[in-house]
């Protein structure tokens, strides 16, 4: 889609015939006021099939429980894409005690777009699968671990087609694509001791605390969680308002913009105890989190279950939020 910031009267003339000759595209006027710098921004279209694609070969490994043969495979492929789409690769490994006393070889995977760039945006999702279905309505299910195709694999599904465009077409500012590992390891349901929240989101705890670069910062952060369900519908999740109002703003009206106002809606959702918690807890970069509003179940209706397979992938969500994303990324100068 083109956008048309506001120009000098020449440029912004200029503009108004280059929109006219490309009669196939749409323009967009962005908001503006008298001191803003004008510019046509060109952003590429997220392509739906392909991130459908990426999601596909990760729940083709099968569940990507830490220290698993299939994480492992994964994480490989992960940063192998990443390095095919031209990003600096990082890969940061670290022993994780889980709530159980497990240590998890944990891995978190990152992409560095423009990795020179001082003004940076970073976007973020988990990329294992939660070891036990314990949501499952069939007891015998509870143990048994997920695919994790929207609970894992859409995010990181989203951000391998936002890499495959990134490398086309650069954007204006650096990005940093971050895959968190052990974000799903939180106390089983069935867990007799105390439920706490820092059982949960172990690789982003980490990454807070030691980011991949030193002194790393960015202007702003978007996690991913759950973004390929059918008939989702995302809210202003409560830390996210806490931490990084202005972000969520800038993302749901980016939203609008595109025709997706159905998908962001604009009021108050839930809290969740998610990776951008501890991203702005412990890197301080104001964060938020897209992440499913269900009135009748947590999130969407096969969290946690044996049924967050291929079959829950809808991709009208992903086309949603990723053309979101990717709008919020390519007009932040
Ligand atoms: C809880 O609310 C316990 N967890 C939300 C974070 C999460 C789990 N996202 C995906 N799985
Ligand atoms: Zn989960």
């Amino acid at each position: 889609m083109k956008h048309i910031y506001t120009f000098s009267p020449l440029l912004l003339l200029l503009a108004f015939a280059v929109v006219a000759c490309s009669s196939n595209k749409k323009a967009t006027v962005m908001e503006s006021d008298a001191t803003d710098v004008k510019r046509i921004v060109n952003v590429p279209q997220f392509d739906a099939d392909s991130a459908y694609s990426y999601v596909k070969a990760q729940v083709d490994f099968g569940p990507r429980v830490p220290n698993s043969p299939a994480h492992k495979a994964c994480g490989d492929y992960l940063a192998q894409a990443l390095e095919r789409f031209g990003a600096k690769v990082y890969n940061q490994y670290a022993d994780l005690v889980a709530y159980d006393g497990k240590t998890l070889k944990a891995r978190n995977i990152i992409g560095a777009f423009k990795p020179e760039a001082k003004k940076r945006i970073v976007i973020f999702s988990h990329w294992d699968s939660r070891p036990w279905a314990d949501q499952d309505p069939d007891k015998k299910n509870r143990y048994t671990p997920i695919l994790g195709a929207n609970d894992g694999a859409s995010g990181v599904g989203v951000m391998l087609e936002i890499a495959r465009n990134l490398q086309q077409q650069p954007a204006e500012l650096g990005v940093d694509l971050i895959f968190l590992d052990a974000e799903d390891y939180g106390a089983h349901s069935e867990y007799k001791g105390a439920h706490k929240e820092e059982f949960w989101c172990l690789g982003s705890q980490y990454w807070g605390r030691h980011p991949h670069v030193q002194g790393y910062n960015a202007r702003f952060g978007i996690l991913l969680d759950m973004v390929g369900g059918k008939d989702a519908v995302y809210r202003y999740e409560y830390f996210s308002e806490q931490y990084a109002h202005s972000v969520n703003r800038k993302v749901w009206k980016a939203a609008d913009r595109l025709g997706y106002g159905q998908y962001f809606v604009k009021e108050e959702g839930n809290a969740a105890t998610d990776d951008h918690l501890f991203v702005n807890r412990y890197a301080r970069i104001p964060t938020i989190d897209i992440i499913p509003y269900s009135e009748t179940h947590d999130f969407f209706e096969y969290w946690h279950t044996v049924k967050d397979d291929m079959d829950a992938i809808d991709r009208n969500t992903m086309k949603a939020v990723g053309q979101t994303v990717m709008e919020v990324i390519y007009t932040e100068h």
